[in-house]
């Protein structure tokens, strides 16, 4: 059985979580032996006794690492990564019946309504057959993350909050350079104001279920992944 050690509770929360646990092991074989403590919501959900998934959602504000750092969970524990800004934006170049309300809501900063992203995010899990989940950037709001409760039905095994500055997330966005509609400057300080009145409430839900591990997310990927590293190499 997966189970947090007790001495990560240095993690939980922690503003600046540096890694005292030494990795043992790592890689795709470690999680094959994991037997999941997925909670369900009773009565709803889409998965069944048979598939337990181990599921991490993974917050955090634009440019805090969260794409960055999914990669390298997926290369080094093999878990199946969704982006919810990356599946949204496949609807938009698909040229969706949503495509157009997307861009629009996208552009300006806002949240796209909770059944359009959950449709998605459930598409992709039903498709995949990894039971290890990379849920980055989603939920985003309250009503998210209770519409998602309902629909989904499985809880979340640890929360991952990358926890960057303001100017440090501006900077790293604004230098992205890669097309993204809304990495400019207006539509950053839009996507701000929602991370921080829209996001935070659900990261301190999560924080109060005791299952947020709180990741300082300056300094260079390599340095922030040996801060990932000891929230899973601690799961055994
Ligand atoms: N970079 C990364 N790590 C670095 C480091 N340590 N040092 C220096 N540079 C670093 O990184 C951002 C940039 O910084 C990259 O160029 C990277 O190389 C560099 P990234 O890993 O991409 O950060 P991430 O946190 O993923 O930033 P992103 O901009 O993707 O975050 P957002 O949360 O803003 O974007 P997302 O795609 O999730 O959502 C976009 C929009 O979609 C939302 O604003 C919203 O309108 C909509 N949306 C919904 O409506 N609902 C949802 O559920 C999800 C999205
Ligand atoms: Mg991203």
């Amino acid at each position: 059985m997966w189970r947090r050690v007790t001495s990560l509770s240095h993690l939980l929360s922690s503003p600046k979580s540096s890694p005292q646990l030494t990795p043992t092991s790592y890689g795709p074989k470690i999680w094959e032996t994991l037997s999941t403590e997925v909670s369900k919501k009773s009565g709803g959900g889409i998965f069944s006794k048979e598939r337990s998934p181990f599921i991490t959602f993974v917050l955090g504000g634009p440019g805090s690492g969260k794409g960055t750092q999914c990669s390298r969970i997926v290369e080094t524990y093999g878990f199946t990564h969704l982006s919810a800004g990356d599946l949204l934006r496949k609807e938009i170049t698909m040229n969706s019946e949503n495509g157009a309300m997307i861009l629009d809501t996208i552009a300006k900063g806002k949240i796209v309504p909770s059944e359009v992203t959950i449709k998605l995010i459930r598409k992709a899990i039903e498709s995949a057959e990894n039971d290890k989940f990379l849920i980055d950037g989603f939920p985003r709001t309250e009503e998210n993350r209770i519409a998602y409760e309902r629909i989904i039905g499985a809880e979340p095994n640890i929360v991952l909050f990358f926890d960057c500055p303001e100017e440090v997330m501006v900077k790293r966005v604004l230098s992205r350079n890669e097309g993204r509609v809304d990495d400019n400057i207006d539509t950053v300080k839009e996507r701000l104001k929602a991370f921080r009145s829209l996001n935070l409430p659900v990261i301190n839900h999560y924080s109060n279920k005791g299952v947020l591990y709180k990741i300082d997310g300056t300094g260079t990927e390599d340095e922030i992944f040996e801060r990932v590293r000891a929230v899973f190499d601690a799961w055994k």
